[in-house]
This record gives C-alpha cells, structure tokens and sequence, in this order.
C-alpha cells in the first residue's frame, strides 16, 4: 500500500511539474485555459459548438480534446473552423499536463485568446490532474440527476464554474435545480452556476460573457 502511495505521489508531482510550464505558456502569450470536466455525454462538445459560434467572430480559439477513442470531438470542432487537436488516451481516465503539452507542440496552434481543453468524460478521475488551466469548469446535466454534487465533491469543490446543461429538458425530467444550487454553494461557496441550454440559446451569453471577463482580468493583471 505505501508503494502505491509513493507511485502516485510521483506522478502528480511530475504532473504539477508539466502543468506549472503550460501555466508560465498561457500567462506570457496572455491565453485563457479553460479545462472542461464532466461525465460523458454531458454536453461538453455542444457547449464548446455553442461558444465557438457565439465568440469566434471576435476572438481567437483552439481545442484541445480528450478521449479513450475516435477523433470524433475534434472533428465536430474543426467543422466549425476552429483548430483542434485529438488526445487518445488509449483508456486512460484523464488528461495530464505532459499529454497537454506534447499535444500543444503537435498541433502548433496559432497564439489564441481562448483555449479549452475538453476532459475525458469522467467526474472523479480528470479532477486530480492540474493541466495547467486558469480554472476548471464542472458540467452537469439535467439528465443526471440533481445529487450528483454531493456524490462527486471533489470536482464541484474545485471546479470555479458549475454549468447546469441542457436546461430545455428541464419540463420533461425530475431535477431539483435549487437542490443543485446548495450542494455547490456549500461545496464552494466563491463558485459560479450558470444555467444553460446549448439547443435553447439559454445561458450561453452569460457563459460567454463569463470568459470574456476572465479573459480581460487575466490581460489586465499582466499589465
Ligand atoms: N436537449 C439537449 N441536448 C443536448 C444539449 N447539449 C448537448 N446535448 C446532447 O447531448 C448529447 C451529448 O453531447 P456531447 O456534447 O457530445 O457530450 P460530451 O460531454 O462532449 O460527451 P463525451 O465527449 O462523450 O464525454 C448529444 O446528443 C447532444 O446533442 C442541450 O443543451 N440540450
Ligand atoms: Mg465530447
């Protein structure tokens, strides 16, 4: 059992070792990095097509996806324009720092405003992996159930912005969306929900606007 501590000690140490370069990146090319945590299916790809169409008239994006299998993520989002690079994890949980980084090199992005990095759909693995992000976003459907927060603290403690998606299903499904809202306050109270519907246009510019001002405040204390 201390092995195994000691084997994963080390590998979250060189992870933050990773995630600590991608950080110093992102800060000197003035990037915002946001990393994209849910279960699969959640919604994460669709809210990525519903930002790209709303900001990429206006500011630079790219997409870095995560997946055990198929490049079919990225594809959804070059479709629309956007550079965007597949990592397979070949049956891995998560992403870590050092896949971002070689990914970043392969891909050779252009300098963006914006770059999202789409988790491997999972609540509890991607959640002890640091890749170097300004903060991370926890998704939530509608469909999942209104208890999730509480079963997987971890990832709503952590993550700066909850968002409830698929909120045009909200008539047909039981979800207690007030539920939802106290186990993430209580969870983390400094945090953000935002409640949206990629289908519905609900919630999208709030979510939208959201990254806009983090991207500015990020400039702002660069100067
Ligand atoms: N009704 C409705 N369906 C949605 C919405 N957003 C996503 N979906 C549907 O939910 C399904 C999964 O969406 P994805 O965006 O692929 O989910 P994901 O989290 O990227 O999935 P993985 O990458 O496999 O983890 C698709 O059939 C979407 O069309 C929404 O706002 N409303
Ligand atoms: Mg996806």
């Amino acid at each position: 059992m201390p092995e195994t501590i000691d084997v994963k000690q080390r590998i979250l140490a060189a992870n933050e070792a990773a995630a600590k370069l991608l950080r110093g990146r992102a800060e000197a090319n003035g990037t915002l990095v946001t990393n994209l945590i849910s279960s699969p299916g959640s919604g994460k790809t669709t809210l990525l097509e519903a930002t790209v169409r709303t900001l990429a008239s206006r500011l630079r994006v790219a997409v870095i996806e995560g997946d055990i299998a198929t490049e079919r993520d990225a594809e959804r989002l070059r479709a629309l324009g956007v550079p965007a690079h597949q990592i397979l994890t070949g049956g891995a949980c998560h992403l870590d720092a050092r896949q971002v980084d070689a990914a970043l090199q392969l891909a050779a992005f252009p300098l963006v405003d914006l770059l999202f990095i789409e988790n491997v759909g999972n609540l509890i693995c991607p959640t002890s992996y640091d890749l170097g992000e300004d903060f991370k976003v926890v998704l939530l459907s509608v469909t999942e159930g209104e208890d999730k927060p509480f079963k997987y603290p971890a990832i709503f403690a952590k993550a700066a912005v909850t968002v409830i998606t698929k909120s045009d299903l909200l008539p047909h499904v039981t979800f207690d969306l007030d539920a939802v809202r106290r186990q993430v306050a209580s969870l983390n109270p400094d945090g953000r929900l935002l409640v949206t519907s990629a289908r519905s246009g609900d919630g999208i510019g709030d979510w939208c606007g959201l990254l806009e001002e983090r991207l500015a405040a990020k400039r702002s204390a660069r100067t």
